[in-house]
């Protein structure tokens, strides 16, 4: 086969039949839908964002909210990276063969389900904070292309076999947006030389249980730039040399 390996794993342009027919599929595809379309809506100028780190392009904005005492702040983190493109941006994103080596909160991750080429389940605990109980989150996982633009979403779900709560961890609860498109000159072939991709992150950690607030705020200050500088560098730097896959 002319293909690498990497080239047929690329996010596939149109959704996976397999994925249809999963009894997960109406809330895959409505959450989906939903977090794609609110991505790169604006930040600026509307009320409660605040801007709490900047650096290049990148802009990282909260919205401080507490249900019963508990710190939810969402995140909306904008950026702009080149010579990479949305769907390959996404690939590294979605694809666990890589989790590690970008994932710097991560202590275990287990695939609970490859729903399809697509979508999958993951059980994930991360690194304890001192002084709360350590965390751990059952989440899925689906990769999509939605017009001009590749993202992937994750949300919490539910799997007998993983029941929250029972051992050392409390399970948090998780939506995450990775949404991307890719630009180029106009009239221009893309090449890994002129193309960027704008990226717009959104995340809400729902901690699950107690954290004390300062600590926790403090790890979202700054943990978020770490991981969304670290992972579009290990694109950048994965992506280098191979031809560009749009
Ligand atoms: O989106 C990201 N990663 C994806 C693939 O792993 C996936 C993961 C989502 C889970 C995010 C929740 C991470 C909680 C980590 C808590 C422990 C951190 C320890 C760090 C110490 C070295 O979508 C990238 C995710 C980037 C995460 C940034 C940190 C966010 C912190 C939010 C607060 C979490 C509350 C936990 C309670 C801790 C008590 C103080």
């Amino acid at each position: 086969s002319v293909h690498t390996r990497d080239e047929v794993e690329l996010p596939p342009p149109a959704i996976d039949n397999r994925l249809t027919v999963h009894p997960l599929w109406p809330e895959i595809d409505r959450i989906s839908t939903e977090q794609i379309q609110a991505a790169f809506e604006g930040v600026g100028g509307e009320i409660g964002w605040q801007l709490f780190a900047e650096e290049g392009d990148m802009r990282m904005y909260r919205r401080e909210m507490e249900v019963d005492g508990m710190v939810m702040d969402p995140l909306k983190a904008m950026h702009k990276v080149r010579g990479v493109s949305a769907r390959e941006m996404c690939h590294y994103f979605f694809n666990p063969r890589y989790r590690y080596e970008w994932e710097t909160t991560l202590e275990t991750m287990t695939i609970v389900e490859e729903i399809s080429s697509d979508a999958m389940v993951f059980h994930q605990t991360f690194k304890r904070i001192w002084p709360a109980s350590q965390r751990d989150a059952l989440f899925w996982s689906h990769v999509r292309a939605d017009r001009d633009t590749y993202a992937v979403t994750n949300h919490s779900t539910t799997n007998v076999d993983y029941p929250a709560n029972t051992g050392a961890c409390i399970r948090l609860f998780v939506t995450v947006c990775l949404a991307c498109r890719s630009s180029y000159p106009a009239g221009e072939r893309p090449t890994r030389e002129n193309v960027t991709t704008s990226i717009a992150y959104c995340s809400t950690v729902n901690p699950g249980g107690w954290a004390p607030a300062g600590v926790l705020r403090a790890v979202y200050k700054r943990e978020y730039p770490k991981f969304l500088k670290r992972f579009t560098s290990y694109v950048q730097e994965q992506c280098r040399g191979k031809p560009l896959a749009i």
